[in-house]
């Protein structure tokens, strides 16, 4: 930070600020996470100032000795990470993955099965604005309205009547575990290509939390910055009949030159993920999720799908009679970070639904185990019952602060 300080105050004192935001707070951003300092390093390294549209060894402009090299070794540890025939390190970020796939397997008009952005689903899976709505004839599927998990069979009797081209499993707002191989058995029953996105899972699948479906499908995306603790991008893997088409749609069909500073970055991350110590971390992340899940519980909180089986906790406020909006920025007065969150049909509106999104992944990067999501519990508790209560928040903000300064974040000190 010492040359930007020099340099650029205004830029400086803003991260400074950010870096004081996350050390003292609590992140619970089920799709956030603190990378390690060599991802950080890597992330800024002066591969940021490289051109290189292409592949290894297929580039077409010169001096790509080292991003070969160093785009190999991600696509090799990304393989070996999943089990995956073919893997692709370039797309930006998940949306642009999502796209490329599309592109890639299926003609603009063709019908596709992805579940319901309020259900779970993400805006890339259907979302009737977006692109993938706009481009694709979309049909959603649903959880069930009694347990809020997937209904398979509902799912398998919505396949064979519309016999989709594709459909996309893997969520962003489900708690529970997915069975993946009776997704795969759905699509090759009624004939479709099966998509996963498991953007939100992949550090708990890679790190053996979660089973893991590059073995059952045809195509795979992830973000790598989420619980697989990379830097923000994302990464496609395939059966390796598809190689080609995933390829080529992401170069030259979706994007010019590849971020190989980000591809290092995912490098390292991949890296890291294969050590022992990150199964240890992925098993941890599920554990902090049902300590807090269980505490929440214990207060009254009514969890949609009756509790977590990932990383993720999706909490209806309803009972407790204060909207997500409000909750939502309450407890970043005392410095809880989470998101509003529509729940599975959700009688509110998304600007303001009735449900908060939650998650371990950031907090268990920290070190902090079941004791220090007990107490995470009692003050989200603390805040909700108590929101009228100006008093409340200075108090429960400076218990929380001492808690994390015990905890530090990477690359950040204090
Ligand atoms: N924004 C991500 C999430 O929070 O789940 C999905 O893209």
């Amino acid at each position: 930070m010492s040359t930007i300080a020099q340099q650029d105050p205004d830029v400086a004192g803003i991260i400074e600020s950010e870096m004081k935001r996350q050390a003292i707070g609590l992140e619970l951003i089920p799709s956030e996470n603190y990378v390690s300092e060599a991802v950080l390093e890597a992330n800024g390294c002066i591969f940021t100032n490289k051109y290189s549209e292409g592949y290894p060894g297929k580039r077409y402009y010169g001096g790509q000795e080292y991003t070969d090299k160093v785009e190999q070794l991600a696509i090799d540890r990304a393989k070996e990470l999943f089990g995956a025939e073919h893997a692709n390190v370039q797309p930006y970020s998940g949306s642009p993955g999502n796209t490329a796939i599309y592109f890639a397997l299926l003609e603009f008009g063709d019908t596709v099965m992805g579940l319901k952005l309020d259900h779970g689903g993400h805006i890339t899976h259907g979302l009737p604005i977006a692109f993938s709505g706009k481009a694709y004839n979309f049909i959603p599927y649903e959880v069930d309205k009694e347990t809020g998990q997937l209904n398979y069979d509902e799912i398998e009797r919505q396949a064979m009547e519309h016999k989709p081209k594709m459909i996309v499993a893997g969520f962003t707002a489900y708690p529970q575990d997915i069975d993946w191989k009776r997704f795969a058995e759905i699509c090759e029953k009624c004939g479709a290509i099966s998509m996963a996105d498991i953007s939100h899972t992949a550090g708990l699948i890679a790190g053996g939390a979660l089973e893991n479906p590059v073995p059952y499908f045809d195509v795979v995306m992830t973000t790598t910055h989420k619980t697989l603790r990379g830097p923000r991008g994302a990464m496609i893997m395939c059966k390796q009949k598809l190689a080609k088409a995933i390829d080529r749609a992401v170069f030259p069909g979706l994007q010019g030159g590849p971020h190989e500073h980000i591809i290092a970055a995912k490098a390292v991350a991949f890296g890291e993920a294969l050590k022992p110590e990150f199964k240890e971390y992925a098993q941890q992340v599920k554990k902090n999720a049902k300590a807090l899940a269980a505490r929440l519980i214990e207060h009254g909180f009514e969890l949609v799908s009756g509790g977590t089986d990932t990383h993720l906790i999706l909490v209806d406020l309803t009972n407790k009679e204060v909207p997500g909006k409000e909750a939502q920025v309450a407890l970043d007065r005392v410095g809880i970070t989470l998101n509003k969150n529509t729940v599975p049909f959700d009688q509110r509106s998304p600007f303001d639904p009735s449900g908060i999104r939650m998650g371990t992944p950031a907090v268990t990067t920290r070190g902090m185990k079941e004791e220090e999501m007990e107490r995470i519990g009692d003050w989200i508790n603390e805040v909700i019952t108590n929101i009228k209560d100006e008093e409340m928040f200075p108090r429960v903000q400076k218990e929380i602060e001492e808690m994390c300064l015990k905890f530090p974040v990477p690359g950040i000190k204090v």
